[in-house]
């Protein structure tokens, strides 16, 4: 097995859904096999998947905006805002229209193409959804993606947040399903996909992923890459967030993730969700460049920009001009987000780092 790419390339020849026409499902045990690889190996097969479907030297921005902070029932143990640990963040209301406006048009106006904004709600409640529709159609009216992140939906929410023309709706199983108990008690595995369901059921795009870092072993980090490659239809946006340890919440002390485990989850998300968005999501101010580039070769192709997530810091915006311009990457426009068949066809046919599939 070891060195023999053409087996390889078989191998993911029939497990690519555009190519076969079959879905491939995922078990534990292939999944794992595809994490425990060598290293060298695991990342030719993830960079040849990535150069099926994407541009390698492109990378989609997002930003992000806390439009809700705090004071949220909810009791995630990683999480500045619950209201349930004391991080010393203090808790505000859901933030007006014209605010969020004029952060996302300084945003559009710095380059960002997709607007993420999220609130620290366990969900929606009626009373926010005008606020919340205003929000969105005034952002796409700007000319960006739009994204929320407001909690659990059920579909008559969905519904309302598709008809005002959201394109995505990020909600995170965050961990395996063994491990998810340990990390939240307020709401539950099912609750989550349940939201899943609904958000694609009313045509939004789902962005999911989860955290590393939160005390699980090898197998949770696999075993949460097999629900999210399963679902009905594999998430556009799968966030991959590397733990910012927070002080005051329970996972305060957590030990740091080792970066190549990271690169090899990455990687791993990647062959399971050839066509998905694979961002490097929170975390980045705690890894090198070397290892933001090496999860880029992983086949990670989406980033937070802006120098804030919700409540914690990210990269300054020159750090990251700094470091594209290091690895030559560019950020990708408007019409390259979704997997191209053209384009496809084109780097199959004459893309020399790729002779393995033709
Ligand atoms: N309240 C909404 C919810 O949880 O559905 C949306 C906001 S929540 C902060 C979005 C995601 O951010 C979480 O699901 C988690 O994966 C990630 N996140 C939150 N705090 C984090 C931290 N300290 N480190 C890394 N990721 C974190
Ligand atoms: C996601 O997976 N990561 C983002 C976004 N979805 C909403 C949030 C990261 C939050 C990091 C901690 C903070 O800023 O409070
Ligand atoms: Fe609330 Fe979301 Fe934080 Fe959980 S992750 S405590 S639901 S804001």
């Amino acid at each position: 097995m070891l060195g023999n790419p053409q087996a390889k390339g078989e191998a993911m020849l029939h497990s690519d859904p555009n190519i076969d026409g079959h879905r491939q499902i995922w078990t534990a045990k292939a999944a794992r096999a595809l994490f425990d690889q060598p290293l060298m190996d695991l990342l030719f097969q993830a960079q040849t998947v990535h150069r099926q479907h994407f541009d390698p030297n492109r990378v989609q921005l997002s930003r992000l905006l806390s439009i809700k902070t705090g004071g949220c029932p909810e009791d995630c143990s990683y999480c500045s805002q619950s209201s349930r640990h004391d991080s010393g963040l203090s808790a505000s209301k859901l933030m007006e229209v014209q605010r969020v406006l004029a952060e996302a048009r300084r945003a559009r106006d710095a380059g960002a193409t997709r607007y993420c904004m999220g609130a620290a709600w366990r969900s929606p409640k009626a009373r926010d959804m005008p606020q919340i529709v205003a929000m969105i159609e005034g952002v796409k009216a700007l000319g960006m993606e739009t994204c929320m992140t407001l909690g659990m939906l059920d579909a008559d929410q969905s519904a309302q947040l598709a008809e005002a023309g959201l394109d995505y709706y990020n909600h995170n199983i965050d961990t395996s399903e063994a491990h998810y108990p340990n990390v939240i008690t307020t709401r539950t595995f099912a609750e989550r996909i349940d939201t899943l369901e609904a958000v694609r059921q009313a045509g939004i795009k789902v962005c999911s992923g989860g955290i590393l870092g939160l005390g699980e072993g090898r197998q949770d980090r696999v075993d949460m890459l097999v629900t999210l490659a399963n679902l009905p239809s594999p998430p556009d946006s799968v966030p991959i967030n590397m733990l910012i340890p927070v002080e005051g919440t329970p996972l305060e002390n957590a030990a740091p993730v080792d970066p190549i485990e990271f690169v090899r989850m990455i990687a791993t998300a990647r062959i399971m969700m050839p066509q998905s968005h694979v961002r490097l999501s929170a975390g980045r101010t705690a890894m090198s460049d070397e290892m933001q580039a090496m999860c880029f070769f992983a086949g990670a192709n989406s980033i937070f920009v802006g120098d804030t997530l919700l409540t914690k810091d990210n990269p300054e915006e020159e750090s990251d001009m700094r470091l594209f311009a290091k690895l030559g990457l560019q950020p990708m426009v408007a019409h390259e987000h979704a997997p191209d068949e053209a384009r496809r066809a084109a780097l199959l046919a004459d893309d020399p780092a790729i002779p393995i599939l033709r």
